[in-house]
């Protein structure tokens, strides 16, 4: 099959703003010779972002456990028996500690993350506590905490929170397989709220949860078709977890992983794509293909929420070998480098 027999593929100005993709095109582009999809990828990557640079974030479970929901991918549902206790809210000193480990490890962006259905507004002023904090150490601040209100998000926003996280998670079609405790439309609404009062969107979703192909395209159709498309887009691929209902859920292809990555980067060619959940399995030369299909940004440090990552020793070595370097960010108080950075150009220059 020649690449021109996939015209919707061909037709569209790569590297422009678009939000009227249509499935048949991301079907399409599915569908393009692998070497073909990178090419187009890479090509796309290159016009808006510097390709050796990788953007660093921490994540820390500020509030771990006992969530209401029924995620059927999440460990911390307290429905599902995974071995994860349900712990309190975290204290803002302890937090601030974890942030400044981070900071000192390399981290531009700090995510604080909670195992809510939604916050509550008694637990608000405590979250604007630590965002203020962490903000103060010269970090960029994210929080992931559930549903939103419209107040509650103007109150992150008045603390300076810059980014909120909120995932569409899958296809409009296979959401309903996933969760049932609250729909599409909720997520939809909660990321209204949070541009609405100015801050940045972070937002993707996981694959390898048993989707066909049409539903991964249809993940990307709703994120890319997003009023605004998300500043991050973290793609993650299912963790495991014993005890949760896709625990024992077909592996998906790996090929197929960094083609959905190239596919985001096509349709969101400004966007930060975050290679997010699921790196602790894969291999440096699938990170390497991911990052060569447009991926430039990555949770760093051992621990996601409750679920390993890579440890930082062979992240940094990673970077060396690949001559990446983190992402500087401009704050207020000037520009922060990632020290993973250094330490990956010092091992280069040794
Ligand atoms: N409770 C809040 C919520 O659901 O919005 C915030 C935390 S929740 C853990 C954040 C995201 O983590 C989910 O939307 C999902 O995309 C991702 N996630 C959770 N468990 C995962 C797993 N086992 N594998 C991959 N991603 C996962
Ligand atoms: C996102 O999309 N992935 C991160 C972050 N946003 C909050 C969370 C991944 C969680 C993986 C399972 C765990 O560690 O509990
Ligand atoms: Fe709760 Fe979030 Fe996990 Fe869903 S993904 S069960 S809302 S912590």
């Amino acid at each position: 099959m020649s690449v021109s027999a996939t015209p919707a593929a061909t037709v569209s100005v790569p590297g422009a703003l678009r939000h009227d993709w249509q499935q048949v095109e991301l079907l399409a582009l599915f569908e393009l010779p692998f070497p073909e999809l990178l090419h187009r990828a890479a090509s796309v990557h290159r016009q808006h972002f510097d390709p050796a640079e990788v953007q660093v974030s921490t994540l820390l479970s500020v509030k771990t456990g006992g969530c209401p929901e029924d995620c059927a991918y999440c460990p911390q549902a307290q429905r599902y028996h995974t071995g994860v206790d349900a712990q309190k809210l975290m204290s803002t000193e302890a937090v601030l500690e974890k942030a400044r480990q981070a900071k000192a490890a390399g981290a531009s962006r700090f995510c604080m993350g909670a195992a809510w259905r939604s916050p509550k507004d008694r637990d608000i002023p405590k979250v604007a506590a630590m965002i203020r904090e962490v903000k103060a150490l010269g970090l960029e601040t994210c929080a992931t905490l559930g549903m939103l209100s419209a107040p509650q998000a103007d109150a992150l926003k008045s603390a300076g929170l810059d980014y909120y996280n909120h995932n569409l998670d899958t296809a409009p079609d296979y959401y309903g397989e996933i969760i049932h405790t609250r729909d599409y439309q909720d997520r939809l609404d909660t990321l209204g709220h949070v541009r609405d009062a100015g801050m940045k969107t972070c937002c993707g979703g996981i694959v390898g949860m048993g989707e066909s192909r049409a539903q991964r395209a249809g993940l990307l159709l709703a994120l890319a078709n997003l009023p605004a498309h998300p500043d991050s887009v973290p793609i993650n691929r299912l963790v495991q977890v014993e005890g949760t209902p896709l625990h024992g859920t077909a592996e998906l292809d790996p090929f197929e992983f960094v083609r959905t990555i190239a596919i985001a980067r096509l349709t969101m060619p400004r966007s930060m794509v975050r290679l997010s959940a699921g790196r602790e399995s894969m291999s440096d030369e699938l990170q390497a293909l991911c990052f060569a299909a447009g991926a430039n940004s990555i949770f760093h440090g051992e621990k996601l929420l409750t679920t390993g990552n890579p440890d930082v020793e062979r992240d940094q070595a990673l970077f060396a070998r690949l001559g990446l370097r983190p992402m500087a960010v401009q704050v207020e108080s000037g520009t922060v480098h990632a020290d993973i950075v250094e330490t990956a150009a010092c091992e280069r220059a040794a």
